[in-house]
């Protein structure tokens, strides 16, 4: 989704129209009236109606207004809610910048996610949603061990879904964006675009847009979707007829399944595989240039001085090199872990841009799988 750039000389408002768009949402939100399943959260948290930081903040409210304009939404919806969103100081601290010169450790990372509590979380996700993931596995072409990966690293199996606001999250990565970071601009465009698709979601849900709780990037629910994701790849599997990727375990498994089938998974080929190097031969600079993107059959990685095991020798398409840094040797780290990363394996990062991320929902989920086969 695109959201053109609001017109900077659209008039402004004064005060008093603020006040008197207040008293009129007070009364919208009587009348508003969710789905039974939205109902009871909403009767249990009463929206305040005070204003929030942006409500002075001339930007956000022409971006709401011009929101308004497109989606044809007389009732002022977008620019009502971003009058009470929050500037949230944590997201800004959690969305600067690491430092750079420190070495990441795949070990370390690894031992997050590969570890007994989250191993028997998932074993116990697998055993209640069995039927599921199968159905999932035969109508997607997406592996079941996949599915409980990528869900056991996002949350936890639920357990940890975030408790930030995603309207104030959103908001503020939309106008408040960390400026040190190299891509600040082309982020907050992004975070910009995510803000509307949360606003047209709660309208459509029939959610109050402060109701939505979730990651410092506004990420939410069991699989840690971003609203734009929610409305393009939610697949309501359990049947009730919406789509809830905060409670249907069901809706989570369709959704990241489908999510995965769009970006390319080809179902019976291997993410990855190990690798040795010809070290007289190893042209490492070449092979690291493309990153993560798979770039090279297996016969140019032989020739590069790569050398797969038998099954990644006959592989038919293209392998990435991917290198895992395991912190720095001279400091007790080990030396970096390679392997030749498939199609498949460039599709898993597409749900988070990570290499550490794509193999710890690798090895948890086919970890869990070992369990289940031989529970
Ligand atoms: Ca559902």
């Amino acid at each position: 989704m695109v959201v053109s750039h609001f017109a900077a000389s659209r008039k402004t408002r004064r005060p008093w129209h603020a006040l008197l768009l207040l008293a009129f949402m007070a009364a919208a939100l009587c009348a508003h009236t969710p789905p039974a399943a939205a109902q009871t959260a909403s009767t249990k948290v009463r929206p305040q109606a005070t204003l929030g930081h942006y409500a002075q903040h001339e930007a956000a409210l022409a971006f709401a207004r011009e929101i308004d304009t497109q989606e044809l939404w007389g009732d002022a919806w977008a620019e009502r809610w971003i009058l009470q969103a929050q500037r949230n100081p944590q997201v800004i601290r959690l969305m600067a910048p690491a430092p750079t010169g420190t070495l990441r450790n795949w070990f370390v990372y690894r031992d997050r996610f590969v570890e007994p509590r989250r191993l028997q979380a998932g074993l116990r996700f697998w055993r209640e949603n069995d039927a599921t993931l199968r159905r999932a596995e035969a109508e997607f072409g997406v592996p079941a061990w996949l599915i409980v990966g990528i869900i056991g690293v996002e949350t936890l199996y639920g357990q940890h879904t975030g408790n930030f606001r995603a309207l104030d999250a959103l908001t503020t990565l939309s106008f408040d964006f960390p400026t040190e970071h190299p891509r600040a601009e082309q982020r907050s465009a992004f975070f910009r675009s995510e803000l509307h698709a949360l606003l047209r979601l709660s309208r459509e849900q029939g959610v109050l847009p402060t109701q939505w709780l979730g990651s410092f990037a506004g990420a939410m629910g069991l699989p840690q979707f971003m609203p734009s994701n929610w409305t393009r790849f939610g697949v309501d599997y359990d049947g009730d007829g919406r789509i809830d990727l905060l409670n249907s375990p069901a809706d989570a498994i369709g959704s990241v399944a489908r999510y995965l089938q769009a970006f390319g998974w080809k179902s019976g080929m291997p993410t990855h595989y190990p690798v040795t190097f010809d070290t007289t031969r190893l042209a490492l600079d070449a092979l690291l240039a493309p990153s993560i993107l798979p770039t090279f059959d297996a016969r140019t990685m032989a020739d590069k001085g790569v050398q797969l095991d038998p099954t990644g020798q006959t592989h038919a398409g293209p392998l990435a090199l991917v290198e895992l840094e395991n912190g720095d040797p001279e400091r007790g780290g080990a030396p970096r872990t390679y392997v030749a990363g498939t199609e498949n394996f460039y599709v898993i990062t597409r749900y988070n841009q990570s290499s550490y991320y794509a193999m710890a929902v690798i090895e948890l989920g086919q970890a869990v799988e070992a369990l289940w086969r031989t529970r």
